[in-house]
This record gives C-alpha cells, sequence and structure tokens, in this order.
C-alpha cells in the first residue's frame, strides 16, 4: 500500500485540497481523503486523473512530419490529399521489422507519458512480414506493442485490426495491404492469444478494430462479433468511420447509405464501440450516434494535418454524447493541442467563444478535460479516468510554479495548461500507482531515444 499526497486535485466530485490517495498493492485507488497534511511533508502540486490515448497507430510516429512535401502537385498530378498521405504512409510501412515496431512504440509511449496520457488504445494493423506471410506467431506484432507498453509503465488497450478488402463490398486490396489481411479464423486466432495471455493482467485490455466499412464485409464482421462475444462480450470495439468525403460517397454508392447511418442501422451500436472521426454526418446520424452511449473519437491535431474536417462536436456534445481523443498518426503527442484544435475548431467555424463549455459558467478546459477523461475511460474499457476509489491509480503531476500556470487555482490552472502554456508542465506521472514519470523524465529516456533513432535509421 502507497499514499500520496497533493496540495490538490481534481476529483469527480470537483477540486479539492490536501488530497491523500491510498493505493493498494495492484495499483488500484483504495480511499481518497481530504484535507490531509502530510506528516512525512512530501506533498507534490496539483494531481489530475491521467488523460487516455484512445486512438494509436504507434508505428506511424516514425513518419511524423514526413509527409508535408506537397511533391505530387509540383510534378503534375493529384493535389496532395488523405489518400495520397495514405500511398506515402503504406510505402512506409512496408520496410518495418518487429524489433522496429517495438523500439518506434516504445519511444512514442514514453513521449506520451511525459504528455500527460497514462493509457492508450492501440489501433493494431499491420500484423504479417514484410511479404504479406503471417509470422510464426500471428499475435507477433500485436505482442510487440503490448511489449513497448510494459516497457514504458503506460497502460494499454490492444484492439488487433480486422482488415480483409480493399474497398466496400468485399474489393480486392491492394499490394499496399498485404500485411494488414486476416480472415475471421486467422484473425480471432489473434485475439484469442491475446485475450488468454493478458486476462488477468491489470495494465492491459484486448479489444478489436474492424478497420473500417472499406476493409470488412458486414459477413466477416457479423462473424468476428459473434467469436468476440463468446471471448468477451464486454470488450471494446473500434472502427475508423465517415473521415473522408470520398468514404461517405463510396458508402452511399455500394449501400445507398452514410457510413454512420449504415453503422447505426445495421449494427448493435452501444456503449462498447468507439466511432474513430466520425467527421462527416448528417444531423440525424450526429443526433442517433450520441444517443447509442457509443464514444466519438476525435483527434483533432491528425485530422487537421491529414484534411479531415471539422466533426459536429457542439451539437453531439449538446445530445449527450460521449467524446475522447486520439492522437492517431502521432503528427504530435501533446494533451493540450488536441484539447485546443478540438475547440479552436468550432470556435473557428462558428466565430463564437467558449463553445463547447456546455454553460456559462462553466471552464471550456475543465469541462473538455472532464469529458475527454470519461469517454477516454470508457473506450479502453479499462477502469480508469478518474481520481476515485475502484479506479487505477493513474495520475498526471503538474507543475503550477511557472507563468502563466502560476498563482492559478482550480479550473484556471485547467485553462491555463490548456490553452495558454507553450512549455510542458507534466511533472511527475503515475500509472497504477507506480511513477513512470519524474520530473519530466522517464527513467529509461537515453536508452529508449538510442533505441529509436537506431530503428528510424534501420528503416532507409
Ligand atoms: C490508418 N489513418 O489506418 O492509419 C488511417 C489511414 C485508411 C487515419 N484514418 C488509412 N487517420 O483509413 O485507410
Ligand atoms: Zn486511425
Amino acid at each position: 500500500m502507497t499514499t500520496l499526497h497533493f496540495s490538490s486535485a481534481l476529483l469527480p466530485t470537483g477540486w479539492a485540497t490536501d488530497v491523500a490517495i491510498i493505493i493498494d498493492a495492484g495499483g488500484t485507488i483504495e480511499a481518497v481523503e481530504t484535507g490531509v497534511q502530510s506528516t512525512s511533508g512530501s506533498t507534490s502540486g496539483v494531481a489530475v486523473a491521467g488523460m487516455p490515448n484512445l486512438h494509436s497507430h504507434a508505428f506511424q510516429r516514425a513518419m511524423a512530419g514526413l509527409g508535408e512535401a506537397s511533391g505530387p502537385i509540383r510534378a503534375g498530378q493529384e493535389p496532395d490529399s488523405f489518400w495520397t498521405w495514405r500511398k506515402t504512409m503504406y510505402g512506409f510501412l512496408a520496410a518495418l521489422k518487429p524489433e522496429s515496431v517495438q523500439a518506434i512504440a516504445t519511444h512514442l509511449y514514453m513521449d506520451m507519458l511525459k504528455a500527460g496520457y497514462t493509457a492508450v488504445a492501440e489501433f493494431h494493423y499491420v500484423h504479417h512480414d514484410q511479404d504479406g506471410n503471417a509470422y510464426s506467431d500471428r499475435a507477433e506484432l500485436s505482442r510487440r506493442t503490448i511489449a513497448a507498453a510494459e516497457g514504458t509503465g503506460i497502460g494499454i488497450t490492444q484492439l488487433p485490426v480486422l482488415y480483409n478488402y480493399g474497398g466496400f463490398g468485399g474489393q480486392e486490396p491492394n499490394d499496399g495491404q498485404r500485411r494488414f489481411l486476416n480472415n475471421a479464423d486467422q484473425f480471432m486466432e489473434i485475439v484469442g492469444a491475446l485475450h488468454r495471455d493478458h486476462k488477468d493482467d491489470a495494465n492491459v485490455r484486448v479489444g478489436i478494430a474492424p478497420h473500417s466499412l472499406r476493409a470488412v464485409t458486414p459477413e466477416l464482421l457479423n462473424d468476428v462479433l459473434i467469436g468476440l462475444n463468446e471471448l468477451d462480450n464486454t470488450s471494446p470495439v473500434h472502427i475508423h468511420i465517415a473521415e473522408q468525403t470520398k468514404e461517405v460517397d463510396d458508402c452511399l454508392a455500394w449501400s445507398g447509405k452514410r457510413p454512420v447511418e449504415w453503422l447505426l442501422e445495421n449494427m448493435e451500436v452501444d456503449p462498447r464501440w468507439c466511432l474513430i472521426h466520425a467527421t462527416h454526418m448528417t444531423n440525424a446520424e450526429t443526433d442517433g450516434f450520441a444517443r447509442s452511449g457509443a464514444v466519438a473519437g476525435l483527434c483533432p491535431a491528425t485530422e487537421a494535418n491529414l484534411g479531415d474536417g471539422l466533426f459536429p462536436a457542439r451539437r453531439f456534445m449538446d445530445q449527450g454524447g460521449v467524446i475522447g481523443i486520439g492522437s492517431d498518426s502521432h503528427i504530435s503527442v501533446n494533451v493540450k493541442e488536441e484539447i485546443r484544435w478540438l475547440e479552436y475548431g468550432q470556435r473557428l467555424f462558428t466565430r463564437e467563444r467558449t463553445v463547447l463549455s456546455g454553460s456559462p459558467d462553466t471552464s471550456t478546459g475543465r469541462r473538455l478535460y472532464d469529458a475527454n477523461l470519461a469517454g477516454g475511460a470508457q473506450a479502453c474499457g479499462r477502469p480508469i479516468g478518474a481520481l476515485e476509489v475502484g479506479k487505477r491509480a493513474d495520475i498526471v503531476v503538474l507543475d503550477t510554479t511557472k507563468s502563466p500556470m502560476a498563482g492559478r487555482r482550480e479550473d484556471a490552472v485547467l485553462d491555463a495548461w490548456l490553452f495558454a502554456t507553450d512549455h510542458n508542465p507534466v511533472r511527475d506521472v503515475y500509472v497504477g500507482g507506480k511513477q513512470v514519470i519524474s520530473g519530466g523524465r522517464h527513467d529509461e529516456e537515453d536508452a529508449i531515444e538510442q533505441q529509436f533513432q537506431a530503428a528510424v535509421a534501420s528503416l532507409k
């Protein structure tokens, strides 16, 4: 049992001072007491629950910033877009080996911890070797990202991706997709093995991720959901949906329905589901999605970088919709940037301010921090996202000694961090009660950096 003391902490009941958090030997919060002075004098600063990062393609971290030249435009071909970026990304992933997957993910997860993310949902779709053949252990590359999480200390929800087709209606996959492909039995072999090996592991949860309606058929999706439910009928199900207008057009051509509309009508979309992006929706789709209780997995920095469009966040949240954030392609790994872009996108579009604050007397930072904690925890399917009894002791301690955070209290601290701070105020981070970041640094930081650089160099 460990006890941590904080001068101030954000609890589900609101801000409290002189807070003691008592953590059991397994890393779960056993008690939270307020108004308690530390006898050892080891009180730390301002504590908040760690943010879940609900959408990650870890390997893409190693190509962050490499897709910014508009080469094809200069060559007089199609303008650079999501789809041309995807081609570049497929070219990049062709060189990945198991060791590089692990080294890249390890560095990324360390960066996540330093940014204040204490859990990640890894949407993992590169399963096979460079020729597209399965490794002798089909789950090899999934095991590599889980090992990366274990190596850094971050909690993980591993979501092996179901991917077997190149477009709506069961189209042939292209060559760039050969490392992703599995039929239902092959896929369930991966999910079953991971589920069995991590059943009793408090830091690991296993779910699934049908990649998109482009990559599966309804039959395949149904078969896999039946198999998954036999293992665990509560485990998370994530899917990319309606990110690009071309995807909406292709879905209409295939089914006569828009992607979110199709999903809501044909699948039992409920709180275990997380719909990633869902950028392009009609009002009826937005309202139906909000009513389903499923999570909207929003990745504002990546969505901006890839030119996706803006999610209808105000309408969705006004209808009680659940949201969470993810760093997706990892063009940036930064809680404040995701939250800033989420709000600023709405401001630029509506030409109003404090659009997502929900009510005139709520701070925008507080509302968005709370909302993303709750939705992120739901999407990860783990007991996280709040400093309360029964949840994992995933805690971020902010350094409030520097401007513009200095002298601010309670919600103003969150607003200063999320909207006004350029330096990173994340000082100490605990996951399951274990300290993984101290004074802004990870214990293994130098070795992790070296291994990442070697892995990136080996890809050229
Ligand atoms: C992915 N990324 O799976 O990495 C996708 C691009 C696709 C985002 N959607 C590929 N942001 O959707 O086909
Ligand atoms: Zn994605």
